[in-house]
């Protein structure tokens, strides 16, 4: 949710990261990626192989982010944890720079 430009402040649609620590390789990030995509209001899912971490924006009022985490359990890769995605909009140079020093 963005707090900072309140862009999304209207709508259901958050980013969350999955934490999922089982994933070696890119057959898992297929399957987790899968997974994810398949449930309703998922509308991108995006894997960091060395970080362990699955970037999910999704629309809450579809999909909860416990419903995403059993999909993806299910699928045989433990989540261990989910928290708020960093926010990154392309709202140029002025509000990143606003955002390191604030
Ligand atoms: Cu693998």
């Amino acid at each position: 949710m963005c707090k900072d430009c309140g862009c999304e402040a209207n709508g259901t649609n958050v980013t969350k990261v999955f934490k999922v620590p089982g994933m070696m390789c890119d057959n898992c990030k297929k399957t987790v990626t899968g997974a994810a995509l398949g449930m309703p209001g998922v509308m991108s899912c995006d894997v960091d192989l060395k970080t362990k971490d699955v970037t999910i924006s999704f629309d809450s009022a579809k999909s909860t982010e416990e419903q995403i985490s059993k999909a993806i359990d299910d699928t045989g890769f433990e989540v261990t944890g989910i928290t708020d995605a960093p926010h990154h909009h392309h709202h140029g140079v002025g509000s990143v720079i606003k955002k390191l020093f604030s």
